[in-house]
C-alpha cells in the first residue's frame, strides 16, 4: 500500500523544511517538500531528498556491537544495555557520577532527543558539554547586548530597503532565505554581501565585500566611525534606549579608518559606502555562524549589534541583527523534560576542550563516555587529540545509524533509528518560527535498530529510574509542549496540521524593552563585566593572525576557512553520496599565482596540529590568502579537516575558533 504522509526534516539546518514522504509497504520511497509549509512551500534540498537513501541504506547499522580483542562482534541488546548499565553503577560506585562524559551535539533537531539528558540527570548528574562549535560565541553576545538572541519573522525581510549578508551562506546553508532574498531583490531592496568568499549569494548581490578573515568587528567599528562622523547616527535612539555608548565612541576615537582600513582590507570607500547604507534605513543585517568562529567571535557580533542600534535598526520593521532565534527553542518546557534538579552532583567541559579534559580530568578521571547526536572525531577540533582522548577511557558507547569515525573507536555502537522511524516534532531556532511533526512512517525499523528513546526507557529502567521514563510518546510529546497548551497549541493540532506557528515576536525589541539588566541596549555589558571582566567592546583580532602573532603568520600564511558542504549535512551524507570523495582545497587565486598551481594539484596544507591533503580548486574572486576545505569528510575519504583546526575557546568561552586557523600549502 502506498502513502503519502506529512512529516518534517530532522536535520540540523536553518530551513527545518515540511516534508511529503511517500511510505510503500512500510519503506520510505520518496521524499517531497510540502507545498502547504508555510515556509519551505514544497522546496527541499538533496540532504532532505538524501534522508531516504540514508533510512534505507544497506550500510545502516543494525544490531548492538561490542569490541571484542579489537574486532567488533554482534551482541543481543540485553546483553548490550545489561553490560552498560553494569558499567554505569561501577564507575557510579567507585568514582562518582561525573567520571561519566556525556558527549553530544544536535544532529537531529527532534524535542524528544533532549531526553538523554534526563537520563544522565537522573542517573545522579554526569560531566556535561557546555558551549558550541556552532554559534555560541554569538549567541553569549547577543545575550550579553540585547538580553537575547532574536530575529525578525522571515516575511519582515520585505520591509527591507537594504539587507546585509553577513558572513552566512545563504545559497547553501539557508535555502529558503535564499528564495526570499531573490524575491526581495526583485521588488528593489539592496542586497550586500559581506565575505572572504565568492560565493552564490554574493553573486546576486549588488555588491560583495571581501575582507580579511576575523576582522568583521573591526569593520563594523569603522562604519559606526563613519557614521559618526558623517553624523548619521539614531541620536534619539542612542540617547533614550542605550547603555555604554561614550565607551565606544571613545574606542572609536583611538583608530584610525586608514588603520581599520589596513586591518580589514577592505577599502575606505567601501566602509564610508557601508556607513550610508545603514543609515538608509531601514536595514536589516543577517549574520552567520562562519564569522563568529574566531577567538574575538563574540566581540565581532557584539559590534555588528552596535552597529545596527547605531544606524537606529534595531527593533524596526525591515531592521534587526539577525542570528539566530532562540524563542523558538525557549517555547518548549525544556525543565519538565530533562529534570535538572534530579542530579547531585555536576560537572561541565566545553565542547571545545572536551578531548583535552578527558586527557587531563582529575577528581574524578572520566572513565566512560557516552556519545549521542554527534560525531566528534570528524567535527569536533583538533582532531588528533579527540581520538587518544576518545580511546583513553574505560568505555566508549557511541549510539548512532552509521559506523562513523567516531563510532569505530568505540566499545560498544548501538544502533538507532532514524527520523521517519520514531515520532517526535522538530523545531530550529535558526531561521523560522514553526515547529513540524513528524509521525513515525515506518514501524519496523531495520533489524534491530531501535530510538534513543528506547535505549534511555531501557537503560533507566535497569539502573533503578524507569518510573522516570514511564510515558507514552504521546505524554513525552504533550508534556514538552506544555507552555504552549494555554495559547490554543496541542499535540493533537500539531499533528492534523503537520505544523504550526509559535507564538513569538515577530520584530523583536520593537518595544525596546531589552532584556539586559539596565534594560536598554548595551555597548558596554553589565553581564559581561559581571562573567569577565570589562564588559567593553575592544578591536580585538583572531588569534592565528599576523595582527596577534606575526612569527606564526609567517610560518602559516594562509587563513584555513573550513565552511559547511553543499551535498552533506556535516558529517553525515559523504558516505552515500557515491563516486570517488576527496578534499578540494579551494584557493584564491593570488595562492595559486605565487605558488605556481593549476587546477587539480594534488596539496598537502599543513600546520602544527596537522595536514590534510586534496586536490587544488582555484577560487578567483576570494578575499586573498584564504583557503577553503568543506568540513564533515570522513576518515575513509581523505578527512577531518579538524585535523588543522584549533580547539581554543573564543573570547566569551561559549564559542569554538574553528575558522581561527592559518596553514601552510605547498604542492606533491
Ligand atoms: N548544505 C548545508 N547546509 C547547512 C549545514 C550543512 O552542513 N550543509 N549545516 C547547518 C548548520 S548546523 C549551520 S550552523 C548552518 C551554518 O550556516 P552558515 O553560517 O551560512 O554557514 P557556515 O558554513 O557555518 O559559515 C560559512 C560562511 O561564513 C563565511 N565566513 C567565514 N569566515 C568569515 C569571516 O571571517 N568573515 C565573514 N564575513 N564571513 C566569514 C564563509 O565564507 C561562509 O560563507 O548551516 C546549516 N545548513
Ligand atoms: N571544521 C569545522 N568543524 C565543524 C564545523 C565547521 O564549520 N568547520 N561546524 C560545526 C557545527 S556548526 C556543527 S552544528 C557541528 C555538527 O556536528 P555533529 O552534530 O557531530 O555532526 P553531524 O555529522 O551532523 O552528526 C553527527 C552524527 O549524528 C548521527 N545522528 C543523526 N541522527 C541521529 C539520531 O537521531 N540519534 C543518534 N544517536 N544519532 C544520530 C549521524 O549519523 C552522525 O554520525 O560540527 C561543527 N564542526
Ligand atoms: S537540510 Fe535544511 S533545507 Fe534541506 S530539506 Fe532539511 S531542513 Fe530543508
Ligand atoms: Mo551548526
Amino acid at each position: 500500500m502506498k502513502r503519502v504522509m506529512k512529516a518534517s526534516c530532522p536535520l540540523n539546518c536553518w530551513d527545518n523544511c515540511g516534508f511529503l514522504v511517500t511510505v510503500e509497504n512500510d519503506r520510505v520511497t520518496k521524499i517531497e517538500g510540502d507545498p502547504d509549509h508555510p515556509i519551505t512551500k514544497g522546496k527541499i534540498c538533496g540532504r532532505g531528498r538524501m534522508l531516504e537513501t540514508r533510512t534505507n541504506s544497506s550500510d545502516r547499522l543494525l544490531y548492538p556491537l561490542k569490541k571484542v580483542n579489537g574486532r567488533f562482534e554482534q551482541i543481543s541488546w540485553e546483553q548490550a544495555l545489561n553490560e552498560i548499565a553494569a558499567k554505569l553503577s561501577e564507575v557510579k560506585e567507585k568514582y562518582g557520577t561525573t567520571s561519566v562524559l556525556h558527549s553530544h551535539d544536535y544532529s537531529n533537531n527532534g524535542i524528544l532527543k533532549n531526553i538523554d539528558q534526563r537520563f544522565f540527570n537522573c542517573y545522579g548528574g554526569v560531566t556535561e558539554i557546555y558551549g558550541s562549535l556552532c554559534w555560541g560565541s554569538g549567541i553569549e553576545a547577543q545575550k550579553w547586548d540585547f538580553g537575547n538572541a532574536l530575529s525578525h519573522e522571515p516575511h519582515d525581510l520585505f520591509n527591507s530597503k537594504n539587507i546585509i549578508i553577513w558572513g552566512r551562506n545563504v545559497a547553501r546553508t539557508n535555502m529558503h532565505f535564499y528564495e526570499n532574498l531573490l524575491k526581495a531583490k526583485k521588488q528593489g531592496a539592496k542586497l550586500y554581501v559581506i565575505d572572504p568568499l565568492y560565493n552564490a549569494t554574493a553573486k546576486m548581490a549588488d555588491e560583495h565585500i571581501t575582507i580579511k578573515p576575523g576582522m568583521d568587528g573591526i569593520l563594523a567599528a569603522g562604519v559606526i566611525k563613519e557614521i559618526l562622523r558623517l553624523g548619521l547616527e539614531d541620536r534619539a535612539f542612542i540617547e533614550e534606549f542605550t547603555y555604554g555608548f561614550s565607551d565606544l565612541a571613545h574606542l572609536l576615537d583611538g583608530i584610525s579608518l586608514k588603520k581599520i582600513s589596513e586591518m580589514t582590507e577592505v577599502s575606505a570607500e567601501v566602509i564610508t559606502m557601508l556607513a550610508r547604507i545603514y543609515a538608509d534605513k531601514p536595514s536589516s543585517t543577517f549574520m552567520g555562524l562562519g564569522m563568529q568562529r574566531y577567538k574575538n567571535g563574540g566581540n565581532t557580533i557584539r559590534l555588528i549589534d552596535a552597529l545596527a542600534a547605531v544606524s537606529g535598526n534595531v527593533g524596526i520593521p525591515g531592521g534587526g541583527a539577525n542570528y539566530a532565534n532562540l524563542q523558538v527553542g525557549q517555547s518548549f518546557a525544556f525543565e519538565e523534560l530533562t529534570l535538572p534538579n534530579r542530579r547531585t552532583d555536576t560537572r561541565q567541559f566545553s565542547i571545545m576542550k572536551q578531548a583535552e579534559k578527558v586527557l587531563t580530568a582529575k577528581g574524578p578521571e572520566i572513565r566512560m563516555i557516552i556519545v549521542t547526536c554527534g560525531n566528534p572525531l570528524t567535527q569536533v577540533p583538533d582532531s588528533t587529540m579527540v581520538e587518544r582522548a576518545f580511546t583513553s577511557v574505560e568505555t566508549l558507547v557511541v549510539i548512532d545509524q552509521f559506523m562513523t569515525d567516531t563510532a569505530k573507536l568505540a566499545d560498544y555502537v548501538l544502533p538507532a533509528t532514524t527520523a521517519f522511524e520514531e515520532e517526535d516534532f522538530y523545531y530550529s531556532s535558526m531561521y523560522h518560527h514553526y515547529v513540524n511533526y513528524g509521525p513515525k512512517l515506518v514501524q519496523e525499523a531495520p533489524g534491530e535498530a531501535k530510538s534513543d528513546l528506547w535505549i534511555w526507557t531501557q537503560l533507566a529502567s535497569l539502573l533503578g529510574f524507569g518510573a522516570d521514563f514511564d510515558f507514552t510518546r504521546d505524554e513525552w510529546l504533550n508534556m514538552a509542549l506544555k507552555p504552549l497548551q494555554e495559547k490554543g497549541m496541542t499535540l493533537e493540532s500539531l499533528k492534523k496540521n503537520g505544523t504550526l506557528e509559535l507564538p513569538v515576536e515577530k520584530i523583536p525589541w520593537q518595544n525596546r524593552k531589552f532584556k539586559t539588566p539596565t534594560g536598554k541596549f548595551e555597548f558596554t555589558s553589565i553581564l559581561g563585566q559581571q562573567k569577565s571582566g570589562s564588559g567593553l567592546l575592544t578591536l580585538a583580532v583572531p588569534d592565528e593572525s599576523k595582527w596577534s602573532n606575526q612569527e606564526h603568520a609567517e610560518k602559516y600564511p594562509y587563513n584555513l576557512l573550513t565552511i559547511h558542504p553543499l551535498r552533506s549535512n556535516h558529517s553525515q551524507n559523504y558516505h552515500l553520496l557515491g563516486g570517488q570523495i576527496k578534499p578540494k582545497v579551494e584557493v584564491a587565486k593570488n595562492i595559486a599565482e605565487d605558488l605556481g598551481l593549476i587546477q587539480g594539484d594534488e596539496v598537502r596544507v599543513w600546520n602544527d596540529r596537522g595536514e590534510i591533503k586534496g586536490a587544488i580548486s582555484i577560487l578567483p574572486a576570494a578575499h586573498p590568502n584564504t583557503i577553503n576545505i568543506d568540513e564533515g569528510i570522513w576518515r575513509q575519504f581523505g578527512g577531518p579537516v579538524n585535523n588543522l583546526t584549533s580547539s581554543r575557546e573564543s573570547d566569551n568561552g561559549l564559542g569554538s575558533t574553528l575558522y581561527d586557523c592559518l596553514v601552510n600549502l605547498e604542492k606533491i
